[in-house]
């Protein structure tokens, strides 16, 4: 009798360990992944890192997320970072559209040249019927998309001289991501685009390997480009990266109802705080890219009609890949804005 209750009492005492094991290890393993192509030098990585902040605070520690920046979980590879996080092999990113647009075509909106002029098209296309349709095709691509964020409009620079028409571009060697548009825009321009990851792109630019390459102006700010012989920059606002957070589809079907709800939302404040901040730093960071001696062009109207009008054969071509709905429905947005 005896020994049966022991052997009652030492199964449950067992039992009672695993349970406490399991909770243990689920808790533990309630550490998430986020991937970012940028450090929190730079405001994309100050945006993942407050997610992280708000969704540690709001769920009183039991979700939490670790920032790996500079491509790290893709070794460098920032086109990959959004096959990995379909995979699962990254839980969540705060990530660029240019960086994604390889497996989601409809990304490559934001890329088309000189679509959105200024910001308010850049949140009348997010906002509106067009980043709706993007959200779904992000999401049919098996990854959740929760809210936007900026990396902000792309000016050029180069290491060669001033640039004011598109002759200024021939010939010279632009380091452009890894994204078959940009490949096209450059050409039309008649400059000679090579396509390398952001991880090769300074050096290429210090040891002179290309003349010029494509930012915004916080990553020229932080990353010091001016260091790497480009002291002439255009400011031509020829497209907008705007920041996607988003969580794989796997975590997300862990979580519980309020547990989406609570990260959802942080994802829609972390943004809004990026995109407000990121544009409130801009003019002080172009007074401090002219401090340091770069020479910055300031197109004229008719002047950037002319880069405009060079690159016109790049939306018939990428308009289907894109698709006519959604390039309509970004255009109509913008109109109206
Ligand atoms: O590689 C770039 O140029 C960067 C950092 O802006 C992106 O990841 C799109």
């Amino acid at each position: 009798m005896k020994s049966r209750y022991l052997f009652f009492r030492r199964a449950a005492t067992l039992a009672g360990a695993v349970v406490m094991c399991t909770a243990a290890l689920s808790s533990q393993a309630r550490e998430y992944s986020v991937s970012t192509v940028l450090s929190d030098a730079f405001p994309w990585g100050e945006a993942a890192q407050k997610w992280t902040e708000l969704v540690e605070e709001r769920s009183d520690g039991e979700i939490t997320m670790r920032v790996y920046p500079d491509s790290q979980l893709v070794n460098g590879d920032q086109t990959r970072e959004f096959s990995a996080m379909r995979s699962g092999l990254i839980d969540m990113a705060v990530g660029s559209t240019i960086n994604w647009s390889p497996q989601v075509p409809e990304l490559n909106l934001f890329s088309l040249p000189f679509l959105m002029p200024d910001y308010e098209a850049v949140d009348a296309v997010t906002g509106g019927e067009a980043g709706a349709m993007i959200f779904d095709a992000i999401e049919s691509n098996g990854v959740v998309p929760l809210a936007w964020g900026e990396n902000g409009f792309r000016q050029l620079s180069n290491s060669s001289g001033p640039v004011d028409e598109p002759a200024d571009l021939e010939g010279l060697k632009i380091r452009v991501v890894g994204s078959p548009l940009f490949q096209d825009t450059f050409e039309a321009l008649g400059a000679n685009p090579t396509q390398m990851s952001w991880a090769d792109a300074k050096p290429a630019l210090t040891t002179g390997a290309v003349d010029g390459q494509e930012n915004p102006l916080s990553v020229f700010d932080v990353a010091r480009i001016d260091q790497a012989e480009q002291m002439y920059l255009t400011r031509w606002n020829y497209m907008n990266d705007p920041l996607i957070f988003a969580v794989s589809e796997r975590v997300w079907q862990s979580f519980s109802d309020e547990e989406r709800e609570l990260v959802r939302q942080a994802a829609i404040d972390a943004g809004q705080w990026e995109i407000e901040k990121t544009r409130a730093e801009e003019s002080e960071r172009l007074d401090s890219i002219k401090e340091r001696g770069v020479e910055v062009v300031e197109l004229s109207e008719e002047q950037r009609e002319a880069f405009v009008e060079a690159t016109d054969d790049v939306y018939d071509e990428w308009t289907p890949e894109i698709g006519a709905e959604l390039v309509k429905a970004a255009r109509e947005s913008i109109d109206n804005r």
